[in-house]
Formats: C-alpha cells, sequence, structure tokens
C-alpha cells in the first residue's frame, strides 16, 4: 500500500477507532502526567536525568514549546522537574526563536557546565541552539545569542546529538533524513572548528541521531524508516565514520508512527529510550490506529544488550513492563510526590515551596511508586497537602490499586491550592518490598495538591532498630546486573531478600525486586490541559536563513572515515575549562523553502486517556506528518492533499 493511500485511509476512521481504544499498559511509557517524546538521557553521577521534548496536551501536528526534565536513580520511579527550557514565554530560553517546534534536544555534561541543544525555527527555518547551566536542573541560558547551526545545505537543522570522545573531541551530529551532518565542537561545546561534513546516506536512516562508543567501536543509532519508525544502528572505527548499516534495534510497528533513541550505560547495564504513542492511542491489539493523527507521545525504555562483536540484538517493540528496576526506593526518605513508576489522571505543577507537586487529583486517581522497601515495618506516613476545597483522603495500598489497605490519611481543606500543611496517619501492615499505590478518594473535582511524603517505623534504618534487609536476595528468573544490583523482571512476587539483618537498621538490599501487582484501572480525560494554537501544518514559503552560525565555512561530502583514535567508551568528563564565547560567525545565507503542506482543521485537544495494566503490549497511534488529521471530511481531505504534497517534498514540515 501507497503511503499516501495509507494515510487516507487511516485519516477516515480515526475519529470514531482511535480515542475509544482502551489498552492495557504497565510500567512503560514512563510518564503518564505528560506527553513527552525525543528522550535524551544523561547519566550525572548517580543519576539518569532524562531530558524530553514535550507535546501539548491538545497536540495533534507537533505543537511543542519546551523541553522537560525527569531523573531517576531507579529506572522506574521517575522525578518530574518540570520545564528546563523552551522556545515560548514564560519559558523562552532562546529569545530569538520563532516560538514554536522546541523539538528534539540533548544535553550533555562537560567541565562543569551542563549544555543544552535544542532545535526550533527562527525565521521559520530549524536551526540548533545552544544553552548552558551550571546544575543539570538548569537553568539554561543562551550562550549565543544566535545559532550554533544554521545550515544552508540542510533542509532541516534537526535532531542535535553530541558526544566527547575519550580523546577529548566533540561531536554534533544532527540532521533529517539524509543527509545526516558532523561537526567537530570545540571545547568550549558552543563553537566548532572546520567544516560542517554531510556524510554519505546510512541505510533506512531518517532522522534522531544518537552517538556513543563501546570498547573501541563508535555507534550511531538513529529512527529508522519512516513510517512507522523503529530504530536502526551504523557502527564505524571512528567517530566520523565510514559506517556500517548494522541493522535494526527495534523494527518499527504499526501501532505507532515516530521514534526516537537515547541509549546510554547505567549502573552497568545499557538502555534504549524511545516513544510510542499507548497513553494517546492505547490500543489492545497490533493493528494500526486507523488516522488520527496527533503528535501525543510518550517516552518509553527498555534494556538494550551488546552480542560478542559489538552488534546489538533487536529488541521488540516498546512492552509495557520496560526496564526492570533497580535495586529499591526507601520509603523512609522524603519523597517528592512527582516521583512515579505509573499514575492516572494527574498532572504536576510547579509548587510554591519549591520543586514540582502533584495536582488536578481527582476521586479515582492514583500514584504508583514501585519497589518500596519497607523492611520490618512502617507504623506512620506524613504527607504535604495543600487544598483549597475539603479535601479527601489518600488511601496507601500494596501492589495494586485494590491491593491491601494499610493505611488511609485524611486531608482536610488547607485554605489554599498553595497553602501547604503537613498530615499524618497509622500504617499497619506494610513491611518488606512492594509497589506502592497512594489512592486518592473525595467528592468531585480537584481534591487536593500533593508536594512530598514520607514513612516513619522501625523499618527506618535510620531509627537503628533493625530491617529484615540484608544482603542476598536472588531475584526470579531476571539477569542479574553487573553492577548496582539490579535485578531483571520475570522473577515472581515475593522475591524480596529476607536474608541477613542489617548491622544497624538492615543494609540496602541489592537483589531484591518487588512484585509486579497487575492491577486495572478504567482511564479518565487528563484534566489542566493546556491549550496551544495547534498548528504545526508547514505554511510555505522563504525562510532566509539569516543567522550568523559560528563556523569557519561551507559543507563538505565525506569520502570515507577520518581515522580515529583507539577504542573507548562514552567519555562524558570533560577536559580543559570551556567557557569561551563562539567563533566568528558566517553569515548563513540561501533561505530555505518549506513545502506547502495541510491545513484541516485541528481536533481540539484529546485529553489523556490512560490506564494500567500488565498485558503485554500497548497501543499507539499512526502519525502522519506535516498536515494534520481532522474530524471533518474538509478538513480530512485537506489534511491528505496536504500529506501527499508533503510527502512529495519530505516527511517533515518547515516549521510554521
Ligand atoms: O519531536 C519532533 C521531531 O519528531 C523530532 O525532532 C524528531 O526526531 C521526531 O521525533
Amino acid at each position: 500500500m501507497s503511503k499516501a493511500l495509507h494515510v487516507l485511509l487511516s485519516l477516515s476512521s480515526a475519529s470514531a477507532v482511535g480515542l475509544l481504544a482502551r489498552a492495557s499498559l504497565a510500567d512503560n511509557p514512563i510518564i503518564q502526567t505528560k506527553y513527552t517524546a525525543d528522550p535524551a538521557p544523561l547519566v550525572y553521577e548517580d543519576t539518569v536525568y532524562l531530558y524530553t521534548s514535550h507535546d501539548e496536551d491538545n497536540a495533534t501536528g507537533f505543537t511543542m514549546y519546551n523541553w522537560m526534565l525527569y531523573s531517576s536513580t531507579d529506572m522506574v520511579n521517575w522525578t518530574d522537574h518540570g520545564i528546563i527550557g523552551g522556545v515560548k514565554d514564560p519559558d523562552k530560553t532562546f529569545k530569538w526563536a520563532d516560538g514554536n517546534n522546541a523539538w528534539a534536544p540533548q544535553v550533555i555534561h562537560r567541565n562543569g557546565k551542563f549544555y543544552l541543544y535544542g532545535p526550533f525555527p527562527r525565521s521559520g527555518h530549524m536551526v540548533i541552539g545552544v544553552a548552558v547551566a551550571d546544575t543539570p536542573t538548569g537553568p539554561f541560558v543562551d550562550a549565543l545569542g544566535e545559532p550554533l547551526i544554521n545550515n544552508p545545505n540542510s533542509g532541516n537543522d534537526i535532531d542535535p546529538t553530541v558526544f566527547v570522545d575519550d580523546d577529548g573531541q566533540a561531536y554534533l551530529y544532527w540532521g533529517h533524513q539524509p543527509p545526516v551532518f558532523y561537526v567537530k565542537l570545540n571545547e568550549d561545546m558552543i563553537s566548532y572548528s572546520g567544516s560542517i561534513v554531510e556524510l554519505p546516506r546510512i541505510q533506512t536512516y531518517e532522522e534522531g541521531p544518537w552517538l556513543w562508543a563501546l570498547d573501541g567501536r563508535w555507534y550511531l543509532a538513529f529512527a529508522s524508516t519512516c513510517c512507522p519508525e523503529g530504530i536502526g544502528y551504523a557502527m564505524s572505527d571512528s567517530p566520523t565514520g565510514p559506517w556500517t548499516y548494522k541493522g535494526s534495534i527495534m523494527d518499527g510497528d504499526s501501532r505507532s508512527s515516530g521514534n526516537h533513541p537515547g541509549i546510554i550505560e547505567y549502573k552497568g547495564a545499557w538502555y534504549v529510550f524511545g516513544f510510542n504513542y499507548a497513553i494517546s492511542y492505547p490500543q489492545t491489539t497490533t493493528q494500526p490506529l486507523p488516522g488520527g493523527h496527533t503528535e501525543q507521545r510518550s517516552i518509553c525504555v527498555e534494556k538494550l544488550s551488546y552480542a560478542a562483536d559489538g552488534t546489538i540484538p533487536k529488541l521488540p517493540w516498546w512492552t509495557t513492563t520496560g526496564a526492570p528496576q533497580i535495586g529499591t526506593l526507601d520509603p523512609y526518605a522524603q519523597t517528592e510526590a512527582e516521583t512515579i513508576a505509573f499514575s492516572k489522571g494527574l498532572k504536576t505543577e510547579t509548587c510554591g515551596e519549591g520543586g514540582m507537586d502533584v495536582t488536578a487529583i481527582e476521586n479515582g486517581d492514583y500514584i504508583k511508586v514501585k519497589g518500596v522497601d519497607f523492611r520490618s515495618g512502617a507504623t506512620s506516613f506524613t504527607a504535604r497537602v495543600a487544598s483549597q476545597n475539603s479535601g479527601g483522603k489518600i488511601e496507601i495500598r500494596l501492589d495494586s490499586q485494590t491491593g491491601t489497605l494499610v493505611g488511609t490519611c485524611t486531608v482536610e481543606g488547607t485554605g489554599g491550592a498553595q497553602t501547604w500543611a503537613t498530615v499524618s496517619c497509622d500504617i499497619s501492615g506494610a513491611t518488606e518490598v512492594h509497589d506502592v499505590y497512594f489512592v486518592f478518594t473525595g467528592g468531585s473535582g480537584s481534591l487536593f495538591n500533593f508536594n512530598w511524603w514520607k514513612f516513619d517505623g522501625p523499618g527506618d534504618p535510620g531509627n537503628g532498630s533493625g530491617g529484615a534487609g540484608g544482603a542476598g536476595g536472588a531475584s526470579g528468573s531476571g539477569a542479574t546486573q553487573p553492577t548496582g544490583g539490579a535485578v531483571d523482571t520475570g522473577g515472581s512476587s515475593g522475591d524480596v531478600p529476607t536474608g541477613g539483618t542489617g548491622p544497624t537498621g538492615g543494609a540496602v538490599a541489592t537483589g531484591g525486586r518487588s512484585s509486579r501487582g497487575g492491577s486495572t484501572a478504567g482511564g479518565r480525560s487528563a484534566t489542566g490541559g493546556e491549550t496551544s494554537s495547534g498548528g504545526s501544518a508547514p505554511t510555505g514559503g522563504a525562510a532566509p536563513a539569516t543567522g550568523a552560525a559560528p563556523s569557519t565555512g561551507g559543507v563538505t561530502t565525506a569520502t570515507g572515515g577520518a581515522p580515529a583514535g583507539g577504542g573507548s567508551t562514552s567519555a562524558t568528563g570533560g577536559l580543559g575549562t570551556g567557557g569561551s564565547t563562539a567563533a566568528s560567525g558566517v553569515a548563513a545565507s540561501g533561505g530555505v523553502v518549506a513545502p506547502a503542506g495541510g491545513t484541516g482543521s485541528p481536533d481540539a485537544g484529546a485529553g489523556q486517556a490512560v490506564t494500567e495494566a500488565s498485558s503485554d503490549e500497548g497501543g499507539c497511534g499512526c502519525r502522519a506528518t506535516g498536515g494534520r488529521s481532522s474530524s471533518s471530511p474538509l478538513g480530512l481531505l485537506l489534511g491528505v492533499l496536504g500529506l501527499v504534497v508533503l510527502r512529495s517534498h519530505r516527511r517533515r514540515p518547515k516549521a510554521a
């Protein structure tokens, strides 16, 4: 079937089928309070910082204004840090940005600084800007006041990936569809030397490059073969190629359309992040969603492995189980409420007390926190809450939404949605390792906001009263991580270590894993949807690139692999001191004509339906590109026409 016909058929029955479908989801996708895409994980110290792009709740096409940050130390419970940069006020990092299409970013740590590379349109043409921060959470400040990359030879300067090799040389790769470009970054990370190099086409390369190295081999993963996109990869003996296509890390799937890899090593294991459409389009079958194209994507993660020859065994499509938990979560440490393994019906917001809080809490919503080790037991629970209404209750349950009730905390009105109070309640029956479900109950509407929580009791290692932790703790059938004590999925419940008592209150069990109590819940539309212009259809027209790119010259075509130093692993450290200004700019010329595109009327925000359970895989949506879907016949027709035209030019629209 031709792509155009496929799109036509897809669009025709979108509304009828799409959002009615309900799926079984578990811990993939890993973020449920927002739509997130384009994962860019960064390991810094003992934490994974996951930078993401952000699809607005009402997105139909690409409706993207800012970049988000999440973090985790166990790969399953993710803490929301909110917006860390963007292209639109009030989060406009790059004042000269057009104000839309904040696409796939990456953040790299070097020389004690954090560098954010972000693609977005300026004067209608996608360019790459760079911003700098002192911490991984920002604030990120525009480093140049103009694009770092504004390449007249590129149709679309999108999807930057930055890699610092063992010898200290940093590389920036980017590009949509063939070609892919690279340039050598200077040590200041905000300028480059030499020409932009255009690589020969890599088989199946589409966009979203991700560059890393391991054991003397260099890897370039990418979104492959539009559409649906899988994740392909190539290997080389040098960071600059020549690149040899090696196949798929993950094949495309009919339930999806896009994909975008981010790959890291963390605590001795390797992980690939990408995205699906399972929250937006929950489906239980492998049938492609018939149209209803939206860019409401959700980030997923799986473990990755290598064969002896360095190649990467192919993974199935994103599972609903995701990556296994590394270790357990300590319930006796104060934990942010926005630290979530899975949730239903909730949003997050900036908290008046700092950080973020969980909001839009309604009757029946819940937060799941995975692998919580109560050890010898908790006896009380404390929560920081605020309610401008009459409040509600927090039921604390084990292993499912309807699992054993170990305590109930009553939240009274506090006099304001940001007027915070601490409430406590007794806990009984919470010992050893469980998934904890905070189930919210009460009347109608928004019940209260939730900032943080903490348990107390004899299981607290800080109490010195001992616990049932300790070493040992063989898990189920999963493989044990080389380091960090992570245990793969596959073990049955109850594989919690109960051996040796810690010398002073119970050492942290390194092998244990909580049970994966399946649960089901009905989805509901998310509240708090953000409004947006909803438009990302290409508008055509020439967009002269006027920015001065800090570059020394034009584009050359690579004719072969540049020699490189010896084997290395991914370097995240840094040399030198950095922080210098960019090299003198060279004005780029040559406007780029954006293709005409679809203009169908956008469906207003469809909301977010979230269901959690424990079946195999989530669903997806099939995405058209460029134009947008519409529920009206005229909109459909215009959208399809636009898509066909767009396809004949390129898959991506110029940012409108
Ligand atoms: O999210 C916007 C664009 O979609 C990214 O830049 C591409 O990689 C694709 O994921």
